[in-house]
């Protein structure tokens, strides 16, 4: 296969011109193009360049706001809200994050709710600016209609993903982001496009009988993680930041699409927690024990969670991302 490699500074590029072309404004280029290049960079494909055909695509079928200027409410004394107008969730989040860090700062524990985003990126990117704040961070967030609930056959949770991260000082931020479904639904887009079957477990075809076919698991029903635990796990995300917030579930996202194909659009929950604030001048020793956790889990050659993005993104930073070709093509063919 042959392959596109291209400096950091080269992807964003590209991507700004993709999205100002497209008719995105400035800002919503800006933070849109700097997430898909951070996510190819930190070696997450599924979230990266590639996000680019779908986001063009949601725009020309009238399903995300290329231009709504977020607005950005202190809600309560712990509860920031920011309504994103029907655009992408990332300029809210953006706006929204200093109220967010000073009120988690002051009550120890705050939320921000983003109401009325399309939602595309992974969530590890607005876990990070909270861990390099020194905050521990939460977030999740339906998606449409797409995974079947363990015992079930039929779409119905969004593949509703949950990040959460924990900060280290100097050293790179413990983060998982996971999707609860098996598999995120990009993933399978992916082996689609490379011709590629999908493993076993990630989803059944539309008569519900297991599949490694990927077009005939997005047409069919994609499976949760770890069965009734993924499943339970799934549902949380569908009420925390579906109806707690305001905001659509996955079934009423993907209604509300009418088949046209677009993002998920809908709400994200974002949680942030100040370990000083519950510990004061003990937060150093406890924050300590958490290091020695994360000694043990390494000493027996686990991997922390994150660990491969911030190799990923230290490779890239020298030596840019490499991308396929046909890809490459796509992507310029939009502009
Ligand atoms: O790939 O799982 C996914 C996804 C969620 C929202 C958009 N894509």
């Amino acid at each position: 296969m042959t392959m596109v490699n291209l400096s950091l500074t080269e992807a964003y590029s590209l991507a700004h011109q993709v999205l100002r072309g497209n008719g995105f404004s400035e800002e919503h280029a800006t933070v849109v193009a700097r997430n898909v290049t951070n996510g190819e960079r930190d070696g997450c494909a599924s979230h990266g360049l590639w996000r680019l055909l779908g986001i063009v695509d949601t725009l020309r079928k009238g399903k995300v706001s290329p231009d709504a200027v977020p607005v950005v409410t202190d809600s309560a004394p712990a509860i920031v809200k920011a309504d994103a107008g029907g655009a992408f969730s990332l300029l809210a989040f953006e706006q929204a994050l200093p109220l967010l860090i000073e009120k988690t700062r002051h009550c120890g524990i705050a939320a921000l709710a983003i109401n009325r985003c399309v939602h595309f990126s992974a969530l590890f990117a607005d876990i990070e600016p909270l861990t390099d704040a020194g905050l521990v961070g939460y977030a999740c967030t339906p998606s449409h209609a797409w995974v079947a609930p363990a015992g079930g056959t039929l779409p119905l949770f969004g593949t509703n993903p949950i990040a959460f991260g924990w900060p280290r000082g100097e050293r790179p931020p413990f983060i998982f982001d996971m999707a609860t479904s098996a598999a995120a639904r990009g993933e399978i887009q992916l082996h689609l496009r490379a011709g590629k079957p999908i493993p076993e477990g990630w989803g059944v075809d539309s008569d519900g009988q297991p599949s490694t076919d990927p077009q005939a698991v997005l047409d069919g029903a994609m499976l949760t993680f770890g069965g009734h635990k993924g499943s339970a796990f799934a549902a949380m995300v569908e009420l925390l930041a579906g109806p707690l917030i305001g905001d659509m579930t996955s079934a009423e996202s993907l209604a509300w699409d009418d088949g046209a194909g677009g993002l998920p659009y809908g709400g994200e929950l974002i949680l942030a927690f100040d370990p000083t604030r519950f510990l004061g001048q003990e937060a150093h020793v406890h924050l300590a024990r958490a290091e020695t956790l994360f000694d043990a889990m390494q000493s027996q050659g686990a991997r922390l969670p994150g660990e491969r993005r911030f190799v990923a993104r230290a490779k890239a930073e020298q030596e840019g991302v490499v991308i396929t070709r046909t890809l490459y093509d796509d992507i310029c063919a939009l502009r």
